[in-house]
């Protein structure tokens, strides 16, 4: 089904920053070591019944015992561009107070092994491991959980920021906000939507606070958010599946978008929810200025479109991949780089997510043939060759992932690595995509 063809000899940008995604949670393992404290994901993952197999972060990928291998990997692939997550945990055991050295050592060990080769830094500082205490203490629905976050933020750029070229603050906040608060099949689990909006602010707000907190500092670092955006298609063409598309976006994207790129949230969006919702009661005087305090890039996250139907629910139009949320659909990306550097920008953008669930197995050969994300990552790489052909100032493409690892609720069945982990062994083993992308970075293109 993923067979698009790609036009041939595409060339990107020189310098292009070809890379790969991981997240702290995903890959680490070591739960219990050097101090770390727990997280909503702890609590989640070792609760029966909430992910699949009650498979949990603890092990992982192992990658806080093998980073040193898994850099060499990233050497080997090529890689320009490495995007990583810090385990706040690590950090402030309890969300609060001195930072951990131990825990800022194994990063400094990271970043100065990233730099030994070659490869730049691309640094998360929250993908969605928060600090228990704090949720205890009312996590993202607390306004005073924002200040937290920034004061570890701060903890973060003083003890790494000489070596770090570009931060990133919240990952993809409306996961949080929908799998967290909506629908909770995240941590930390609710279904809540008021909570869940007033949520959404918070996390926007944190966002601010953290790009103050590195612009307070005298560091020339870049910083910038890190959205996944849905394009929204009307799924027929009658007026009614027109306004209804236009109000899904608004939840998808505009939602997020606005209020960091042009300091206001969307008037439908908020109409929508209503005055009294707590997301209205929720903004202070001040907070939109320092949610749309000038960032130096939009981080971009593209899996999967969004077709509406005029009463406001969706439908399946393309290829379903093994992730039931996931609809396979090239031109998506290029759609979404477009749209953003028309209505926002110019700013400069990165892909920090993109990438397909394949059945992968280790074969008697020892290789692993995942074919159709081959096929999947060439079709996105050269849509967004398309886009940047027509000026999208796009400087960096991350593949999620490196590694396989764990994947959420869905556990470690669903795998998303160019390089395959047999986590019986913690043997790595490249995938014919991780080959194929070695190809592609040495060519600088298709
Ligand atoms: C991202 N959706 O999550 C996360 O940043 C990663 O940690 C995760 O492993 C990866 O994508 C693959 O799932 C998403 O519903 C979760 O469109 C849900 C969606 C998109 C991304």
């Amino acid at each position: 089904p993923q067979d698009a063809t790609a036009a041939p000899g595409l060339r990107f940008p020189r310098d292009f920053g070809w890379g790969a995604a991981t997240s702290a949670y995903q890959i680490e393992g070591a739960a219990k070591e050097d101090g770390r404290g727990e997280s909503v994901w702890d609590t989640f993952s070792r609760t029966p019944g909430r992910t699949r197999n009650g498979d949990t972060g603890d092990v992982a990928a192992d990658h806080y015992h093998r980073w040193a291998e898994d850099l060499d990997l990233m050497r080997d692939l090529g890689l320009r561009s490495y995007r990583f997550s810090i385990s706040w945990p690590r950090i402030q055991a309890d969300g609060t107070g001195q930072p951990n050295q131990r825990g800022l050592d194994f990063y400094r060990r990271l970043v100065d092994g990233l730099h030994e080769r070659g490869i730049a830094p691309m640094v998360t500082l929250f993908h969605w491991d928060l600090p228990q205490s704090l949720e205890d203490a009312g996590g993202w629905e607390n306004r005073d959980t924002a200040y937290r976050f920034a004061d570890y933020a701060d903890a973060v750029f003083q003890g790494l920021g000489d070596q770090v070229p570009v931060w990133l603050t919240v990952n993809e906040p409306k996961t949080v906000v929908q799998n967290g608060y909506l629908w909770g099949h995240h941590a930390p689990g609710r279904q809540d939507p008021e909570a869940a909006y007033l949520v959404a602010h918070h996390l926007q707000l944190a966002h601010g606070l953290a790009v103050r907190a590195l612009r307070a500092g005298d560091s020339d670092a870049r910083i910038g958010p890190a959205l996944n955006l849905h394009p929204c298609y009307p799924a027929d063409d009658t007026p009614g599946a027109a306004a209804a598309t236009r109000l899904y976006d608004g939840y998808e994207n505009r939602l997020y978008l606005d209020p960091i790129l042009t300091g206001a949230y969307p008037a439908d969006v908020l109409a929508d929810l209503g005055e009294g919702s707590r997301l209205a009661r929720g903004i202070a005087d001040g907070d939109l200025e320092i949610i749309s305090s000038p960032v130096d890039l939009l981080a971009v996250q593209y899996y999967t479109p969004i077709y509406v139907t005029a009463d406001g629910t969706t439908t399946r139009r393309w290829s379903t991949s093994e992730a039931d949320w996931q609809q396979i659909y090239p031109d998506g990306m290029y759609d979404v780089l477009t749209r953003v550097t028309r209505d926002y920008g110019p700013v400069p953008i990165t892909v920090t997510e993109n990438g397909l669930p394949c059945p992968d197995v280790l074969g008697p050969d020892g290789t692993v043939d995942d074919a159709g994300r081959v096929a999947f990552l060439r079709d996105h790489f050269a849509a967004a060759h398309r886009a940047i052909a027509e000026g999208v100032p796009l400087e960096s493409y991350h593949v999620w992932s490196l590694l396989d690892n764990f994947e959420w609720d869905q556990g470690y069945d669903q795998r998303w690595g160019l390089v395959y982990v047999d986590y019986a062994t913690q043997r790595r083993v490249l995938k014919r995509s991780a080959h194929w992308y070695r190809g592609v970075i040495r060519d600088n293109g298709l």
